[in-house]
Protein backbone atom coordinates (compact mmCIF):
# COMPACT_ATOMS: atom_id res chain seq x y z
CA UNK A 1 0.00 0.00 0.00
CA UNK A 2 2.69 2.73 1.03
CA UNK A 3 4.44 1.57 -2.10
CA UNK A 4 1.16 2.62 -4.12
CA UNK A 5 0.99 5.55 -2.33
CA UNK A 6 4.88 6.02 -2.91
CA UNK A 7 4.51 5.86 -6.56
CA UNK A 8 1.14 8.16 -6.88
CA UNK A 9 3.67 10.34 -5.28
CA UNK A 10 5.91 10.32 -7.51
CA UNK A 11 3.23 10.23 -10.56
CA UNK A 12 1.71 14.03 -9.37
CA UNK A 13 5.39 14.90 -8.92
CA UNK A 14 6.05 14.06 -12.39
CA UNK A 15 2.84 15.33 -13.85
CA UNK A 16 3.32 19.06 -11.67
CA UNK A 17 7.01 18.72 -13.07
CA UNK A 18 5.93 18.55 -16.84
CA UNK A 19 3.25 20.84 -16.01
CA UNK A 20 5.70 23.20 -14.97
CA UNK A 21 7.89 22.63 -18.31
CA UNK A 22 5.34 23.25 -20.14
CA UNK A 23 4.83 26.59 -18.77
CA UNK A 24 8.08 28.13 -19.18
CA UNK A 25 8.09 26.81 -22.75
CA UNK A 26 5.34 28.22 -23.38
CA UNK A 27 4.57 31.58 -25.17
CA UNK A 28 4.77 33.64 -22.14
CA UNK A 29 8.35 32.65 -21.16
CA UNK A 30 10.03 32.98 -24.65
CA UNK A 31 8.81 36.77 -25.41
CA UNK A 32 10.60 39.54 -23.91
CA UNK A 33 10.11 40.31 -20.20
CA UNK A 34 7.23 42.84 -19.09
CA UNK A 35 8.58 46.50 -19.18
CA UNK A 36 8.17 48.83 -15.94
CA UNK A 37 7.85 48.81 -12.47
CA UNK A 38 4.72 48.22 -9.99
CA UNK A 39 3.86 49.75 -6.89
CA UNK A 40 5.20 53.22 -5.37
CA UNK A 41 8.33 54.42 -5.86
CA UNK A 42 11.22 54.72 -3.31
CA UNK A 43 12.40 58.28 -1.73
CA UNK A 44 15.16 59.76 -3.43
CA UNK A 45 18.74 60.11 -2.06
CA UNK A 46 19.15 63.30 -0.36
CA UNK A 47 21.39 65.58 -2.14
CA UNK A 48 20.78 64.63 -5.61
CA UNK A 49 20.59 68.17 -6.83
CA UNK A 50 23.34 69.48 -5.12
CA UNK A 51 25.23 66.71 -6.66
CA UNK A 52 24.08 67.14 -10.18
CA UNK A 53 24.73 70.75 -10.04
CA UNK A 54 28.12 70.83 -8.48
CA UNK A 55 29.22 68.36 -11.26
CA UNK A 56 27.77 70.92 -13.96
CA UNK A 57 29.44 73.58 -11.85
CA UNK A 58 32.72 71.36 -11.92
CA UNK A 59 32.23 70.49 -15.70
CA UNK A 60 31.15 73.56 -16.71
CA UNK A 61 33.31 74.46 -19.85
CA UNK A 62 34.04 71.11 -21.21
CA UNK A 63 29.83 70.33 -21.17
CA UNK A 64 29.23 74.02 -22.81
CA UNK A 65 32.28 73.20 -25.74
CA UNK A 66 31.14 69.49 -25.75
CA UNK A 67 27.25 70.36 -26.30
CA UNK A 68 28.06 72.29 -29.41
CA UNK A 69 28.49 75.46 -27.65
CA UNK A 70 26.33 75.93 -25.28
CA UNK A 71 24.10 73.64 -23.05
CA UNK A 72 20.66 74.77 -24.42
CA UNK A 73 18.03 73.40 -21.61
CA UNK A 74 18.08 71.37 -18.45
CA UNK A 75 15.68 68.65 -16.66
CA UNK A 76 15.30 66.35 -14.22
CA UNK A 77 13.39 63.22 -14.89
CA UNK A 78 13.81 59.88 -12.68
CA UNK A 79 13.52 57.70 -15.86
CA UNK A 80 14.32 54.42 -14.52
CA UNK A 81 11.66 54.69 -11.60
CA UNK A 82 14.18 53.73 -8.75
CA UNK A 83 13.06 57.57 -6.63
CA UNK A 84 16.09 59.36 -7.74
CA UNK A 85 16.17 61.73 -10.98
CA UNK A 86 18.49 61.82 -13.32
CA UNK A 87 20.28 65.03 -15.34
CA UNK A 88 18.97 65.47 -18.94
CA UNK A 89 21.20 67.94 -20.48
CA UNK A 90 20.30 69.27 -24.43
CA UNK A 91 22.72 70.30 -26.86
CA UNK A 92 22.70 73.28 -28.91
CA UNK A 93 23.39 71.05 -32.15
CA UNK A 94 21.85 72.51 -35.08
CA UNK A 95 18.97 70.20 -36.36
CA UNK A 96 15.49 69.14 -36.68
CA UNK A 97 15.48 68.14 -32.82
CA UNK A 98 17.52 68.46 -29.95
CA UNK A 99 20.70 66.15 -28.82
CA UNK A 100 20.13 64.93 -25.15
CA UNK A 101 22.36 64.16 -22.70
CA UNK A 102 21.70 61.44 -19.76
CA UNK A 103 23.43 61.45 -16.34
CA UNK A 104 23.31 59.12 -13.34
CA UNK A 105 24.79 58.73 -10.14
CA UNK A 106 26.55 55.33 -9.61
CA UNK A 107 28.67 55.16 -6.49
CA UNK A 108 28.45 58.10 -5.17
CA UNK A 109 29.39 60.03 -8.71
CA UNK A 110 27.40 61.50 -12.01
CA UNK A 111 28.18 59.51 -14.84
CA UNK A 112 26.87 59.50 -18.41
CA UNK A 113 25.23 57.33 -19.34
CA UNK A 114 23.54 58.39 -23.17
CA UNK A 115 24.68 61.18 -25.52
CA UNK A 116 23.63 62.09 -28.53
CA UNK A 117 27.16 64.38 -28.65
CA UNK A 118 29.61 61.79 -29.18
CA UNK A 119 32.11 64.29 -27.49
CA UNK A 120 29.81 64.28 -24.43
CA UNK A 121 30.28 60.21 -24.16
CA UNK A 122 33.64 60.56 -24.60
CA UNK A 123 34.32 62.75 -21.81
CA UNK A 124 31.90 62.02 -19.33
CA UNK A 125 30.95 58.53 -20.02
CA UNK A 126 31.98 55.45 -18.63
CA UNK A 127 31.19 51.90 -18.77
CA UNK A 128 27.93 52.52 -18.39
CA UNK A 129 27.50 54.72 -21.26
CA UNK A 130 25.27 52.76 -23.91
CA UNK A 131 25.50 52.62 -27.45
CA UNK A 132 21.80 54.55 -27.55
CA UNK A 133 21.36 58.05 -27.63
CA UNK A 134 18.23 60.43 -28.19
CA UNK A 135 17.25 63.00 -30.23
CA UNK A 136 14.07 64.82 -29.17
CA UNK A 137 11.83 67.91 -29.86
CA UNK A 138 10.09 68.60 -26.79
CA UNK A 139 11.48 67.70 -23.74
CA UNK A 140 7.67 66.49 -23.00
CA UNK A 141 8.74 63.44 -25.59
CA UNK A 142 9.68 61.48 -22.61
CA UNK A 143 6.54 59.72 -21.81
CA UNK A 144 5.77 57.60 -18.43
CA UNK A 145 3.48 54.77 -19.54
CA UNK A 146 1.22 52.56 -17.13
CA UNK A 147 0.03 49.22 -17.54
CA UNK A 148 -3.30 47.96 -16.42
CA UNK A 149 -1.50 45.81 -13.94
CA UNK A 150 -0.41 48.99 -12.34
CA UNK A 151 3.50 48.56 -13.86
CA UNK A 152 5.30 51.92 -15.04
CA UNK A 153 8.21 53.18 -17.47
CA UNK A 154 9.36 55.41 -18.99
CA UNK A 155 9.96 55.64 -23.29
CA UNK A 156 10.57 57.98 -25.52
CA UNK A 157 10.07 58.33 -29.41
CA UNK A 158 13.59 59.55 -30.39
CA UNK A 159 13.16 61.33 -33.58
CA UNK A 160 16.03 63.44 -36.16
CA UNK A 161 15.95 64.31 -39.77
CA UNK A 162 17.34 66.46 -42.37
CA UNK A 163 16.54 66.66 -46.13
CA UNK A 164 17.30 63.31 -47.26
CA UNK A 165 16.19 60.85 -44.25
CA UNK A 166 14.49 60.74 -41.05
CA UNK A 167 14.35 58.41 -38.77
CA UNK A 168 12.16 57.46 -35.57
CA UNK A 169 13.27 55.13 -32.46
CA UNK A 170 11.28 54.38 -29.66
CA UNK A 171 13.64 53.76 -26.17
CA UNK A 172 12.21 52.16 -23.24
CA UNK A 173 14.29 53.19 -19.96
CA UNK A 174 14.62 50.89 -17.20
CA UNK A 175 17.55 50.14 -13.89
CA UNK A 176 19.56 47.66 -14.24
CA UNK A 177 22.10 47.19 -11.52
CA UNK A 178 21.00 50.22 -10.08
CA UNK A 179 22.17 52.55 -13.69
CA UNK A 180 19.39 54.31 -16.06
CA UNK A 181 19.55 51.69 -18.93
CA UNK A 182 18.21 52.27 -22.18
CA UNK A 183 16.34 49.64 -25.02
CA UNK A 184 15.57 50.37 -28.49
CA UNK A 185 12.07 48.86 -28.86
CA UNK A 186 12.10 49.73 -32.49
CA UNK A 187 13.62 51.78 -35.07
CA UNK A 188 12.94 53.35 -38.34
CA UNK A 189 15.67 54.98 -40.59
CA UNK A 190 13.97 56.08 -43.90
CA UNK A 191 15.82 58.03 -46.86
CA UNK A 192 14.22 60.13 -49.02
CA UNK A 193 14.67 62.65 -52.20
CA UNK A 194 14.92 66.20 -51.23
CA UNK A 195 13.81 66.90 -54.55
CA UNK A 196 10.73 64.58 -55.98
CA UNK A 197 9.64 64.56 -52.28
CA UNK A 198 9.70 61.09 -51.85
CA UNK A 199 10.99 57.99 -49.81
CA UNK A 200 13.54 56.00 -51.30
CA UNK A 201 14.43 53.52 -48.86
CA UNK A 202 13.31 52.15 -45.60
CA UNK A 203 15.21 50.02 -42.56
CA UNK A 204 14.55 48.80 -39.57
CA UNK A 205 14.97 47.13 -36.41
CA UNK A 206 12.94 45.77 -33.86
CA UNK A 207 14.65 44.60 -30.45
CA UNK A 208 17.93 45.91 -31.85
CA UNK A 209 18.12 43.62 -34.37
CA UNK A 210 17.37 43.84 -38.24
CA UNK A 211 13.59 43.59 -39.10
CA UNK A 212 11.28 43.33 -42.44
CA UNK A 213 8.22 46.29 -42.25
CA UNK A 214 5.85 43.70 -41.16
CA UNK A 215 7.92 42.54 -38.18
CA UNK A 216 8.66 46.73 -37.08
CA UNK A 217 4.44 47.38 -37.89
CA UNK A 218 4.11 44.68 -35.48
CA UNK A 219 6.27 46.05 -33.05
CA UNK A 220 4.80 49.70 -33.01
CA UNK A 221 1.62 48.16 -32.43
CA UNK A 222 2.76 46.01 -29.29
CA UNK A 223 3.88 48.91 -27.87
CA UNK A 224 1.32 50.86 -28.27
CA UNK A 225 -0.46 48.45 -26.96
CA UNK A 226 1.66 47.84 -23.81
CA UNK A 227 0.31 50.86 -21.77
CA UNK A 228 -1.42 54.41 -21.45
CA UNK A 229 0.01 57.65 -21.08
CA UNK A 230 0.30 58.73 -17.56
CA UNK A 231 0.01 62.85 -18.17
CA UNK A 232 3.39 62.57 -16.25
CA UNK A 233 4.33 66.07 -18.02
CA UNK A 234 8.19 66.77 -17.47
CA UNK A 235 9.39 70.56 -16.75
CA UNK A 236 12.98 71.48 -17.77
CA UNK A 237 14.28 74.90 -17.79
CA UNK A 238 15.28 76.48 -21.76
CA UNK A 239 17.73 79.22 -22.52
CA UNK A 240 14.43 80.34 -24.92
CA UNK A 241 11.92 79.81 -22.25
CA UNK A 242 13.08 82.47 -19.81
CA UNK A 243 15.13 85.46 -21.28
CA UNK A 244 16.55 86.23 -17.28
CA UNK A 245 18.25 83.30 -17.56
CA UNK A 246 21.12 84.52 -19.73
CA UNK A 247 24.05 82.98 -21.22
CA UNK A 248 27.14 81.53 -19.60
CA UNK A 249 27.95 80.00 -16.34
CA UNK A 250 25.43 81.96 -14.51
CA UNK A 251 22.84 81.15 -17.52
CA UNK A 252 23.14 77.90 -16.75
CA UNK A 253 23.32 77.84 -12.87
CA UNK A 254 19.84 79.06 -13.18
CA UNK A 255 18.30 76.68 -15.48
CA UNK A 256 19.96 73.67 -13.11
CA UNK A 257 17.90 76.11 -10.16
CA UNK A 258 14.80 76.34 -12.36
CA UNK A 259 14.71 72.45 -13.23
CA UNK A 260 15.60 71.75 -9.64
CA UNK A 261 12.65 74.05 -8.83
CA UNK A 262 9.99 72.56 -11.50
CA UNK A 263 11.02 68.41 -11.00
CA UNK A 264 7.99 66.43 -9.65
CA UNK A 265 8.48 63.41 -7.88
CA UNK A 266 6.72 60.67 -9.35
CA UNK A 267 4.06 59.22 -6.81
CA1 LIG B 1 16.37 57.36 -11.43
Amino acid sequence: MRRIIAWIFIGLLVLGLSGCGAATAGPEASSAPLPGVAGPLPEADPGWAEEYAAFVEKNYAALSESCYGAVAGVGFLDLDLDGTPELVLFDSGASASMGVQLFDIVDGAVTCVSASSVAVGQLFGGEHLSPLYVDTVYFEDFRLLQAEDGRRWFQVLSRNGAENFYYNELIRFSSQDGVLTLESVYYKRVVTDPVAGEEVSATYTVGGASADEAAFAQAEKAALAAGEDSGYEAVGAFLWSDKTFGDGYNGLMRMIQAAVAGYAPIE
